[in-house]
């Protein structure tokens, strides 16, 4: 950092327009390596200074980080995890089982005329700490009420985003547990959990995941206003 800083002054005494390039930093662990440089490729904002965070999903990615064809079958087959940063490098903070997708219910039962809604792959700034679901409080959240966020809505029912069409706002697009209704169970299904939410599987997970990322520094200095940002990956885009 402190040879980049050097660049970086010399750049500007000079008077040259070009910024050099940050330093690719240090890695200890290939898969934090490989979901960082996914996200610099892609443009994503990435953990620079100590104590920052970047929360990602991976959709059909199993804890194993092996992809998993995201199959329809109702069950908690994407990845969650947390990157943090500190005078080492970057490293994983967290990972969780979850799922991106709605539940067949919510696939079958078209709470939207446009069909369930599952959220495309990219970058999103656009959740604030608050309570799930709004209407009738239940558990705390990341609530989708900071910024917009892209959908495919499946009107073929068929639990792929192939073909489907795209709808981008405010869609109520939270991450958050399955509910205080389920205790500390963890879920093999997800049922009526998640009509395109980010659902964890169980309550201690979900809480233990809103632990994790009240912990981004970024927060802590504003935490009635701060907008967490989150990285939506496909698998096969890693
Ligand atoms: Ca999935
Ligand atoms: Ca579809």
């Amino acid at each position: 950092m402190i040879r980049y800083l050097v660049a970086l002054i010399k750049a500007l005494l000079g008077g040259k327009n070009t910024v050099p390039a940050p330093p690719r930093p240090a890695f200890r662990d290939a898969w934090v390596e490989r979901v960082y440089t996914a996200m610099l490729k892609r443009g994503d904002p990435v953990p620079v200074n100590t104590g920052e965070q970047s929360i990602f999903y991976v959709r059909g990615l199993g804890l194993d980080r092996k992809p998993n064809n995201n199959p329809f079958d109702d069950r908690f087959n994407d990845y969650c995890g947390i990157l943090g940063v500190n005078a080492e490098g970057p490293y994983l903070v967290a990972e969780y089982p979850c799922t991106i997708d709605p539940g067949k219910k919510f696939v079958f039962g078209r709470i939207h005329w446009a069909g369930g809604a599952s959220i495309k792959s990219g970058f999103y700034r656009a959740w604030k700490v608050g309570m799930h679901p709004m209407s009738r409080p239940n558990h705390e959240a990341l609530v989708q009420i900071g910024g917009s966020v892209t959908v495919f809505s499946d009107d073929n029912e068929d639990g792929s985003q192939v073909g489907d069409s795209e709808r981008t706002g405010y869609f109520g697009i939270n991450q958050h547990g399955p509910g205080t209704g389920f205790g500390n169970r963890l879920l093999t299904f997800v049922g009526m959990v998640s009509a395109g939410c980010l659902v964890r599987p169980s309550m201690p997970l979900h809480r233990d995941f809103m632990a994790k990322v009240k912990q981004d520094i970024r927060y802590k200095k504003n935490p009635g206003q701060y907008v967490f940002g989150t990285s939506i990956f496909n698998a096969s885009e890693l």
